[in-house]
């Protein structure tokens, strides 16, 4: 089934500048980009997106760290999105995630771990939808036959 997925690189992502890296494994995956911005995240934003973590003790410094710079979030779409992309990121805690993961290949931290990913299809839909409006996640033809006329 097509589903669509969160993802956003935090800001340690984006100060490593491995914004880059992260997006061509989605590429190269195949997923498809349908959605993308820039943005510095408010505390009230912060708090809504991590809400299911209120009470945990790592929550203030959780909400500091991701207002702290920018972020980037996208929306990537394909056949089992959210499971492919959870795949490509990697388990929560990086001494988990394994070589050929997202955060196994790139970092060391539980609090300093790169990337979000929605963890199932009703979270991304949330997700999105706190972060996108509806007019931007776009619908388009992503296949080259289709720029070179093949599939006419
Ligand atoms: P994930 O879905 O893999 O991002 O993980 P969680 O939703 O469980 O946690 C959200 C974020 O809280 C993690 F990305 C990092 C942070 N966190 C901590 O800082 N300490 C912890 O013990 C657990 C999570």
């Amino acid at each position: 089934m097509v589903e669509k997925t969160f993802i956003m690189v935090k800001p340690d992502g984006i100060q490593r500048a491995l914004l880059g890296e992260i997006i061509d494994r989605f590429e190269n995956k195949g997923l498809k980009l349908v959605g993308l911005k820039l943005l510095k995240m408010d505390d009230e934003l912060a708090q809504k997106h991590y809400s299911e973590h209120k009470n945990k003790e790592f929550f203030e410094n959780l909400v500091k760290f991701i207002t702290s710079g920018p972020v980037v979030a996208m929306v990537w779409e394909a056949d089992n999105a959210v499971y492919i992309g959870r795949k490509l990121v990697g388990p929560t805690t990086p001494n988990e995630a394994g070589p050929g993961t997202i955060r196994g290949d790139f970092c060391i931290n539980t609090q300093f771990n790169l990337i979000h990913a929605s963890d199932c299809i009703e979270n991304a839909r949330k997700e999105i939808a706190l972060f996108f409006d509806e007019d931007e996640i776009l619908s388009y033809e992503k296949s080259i036959r289709h720029w070179l006329g093949l599939d006419i």
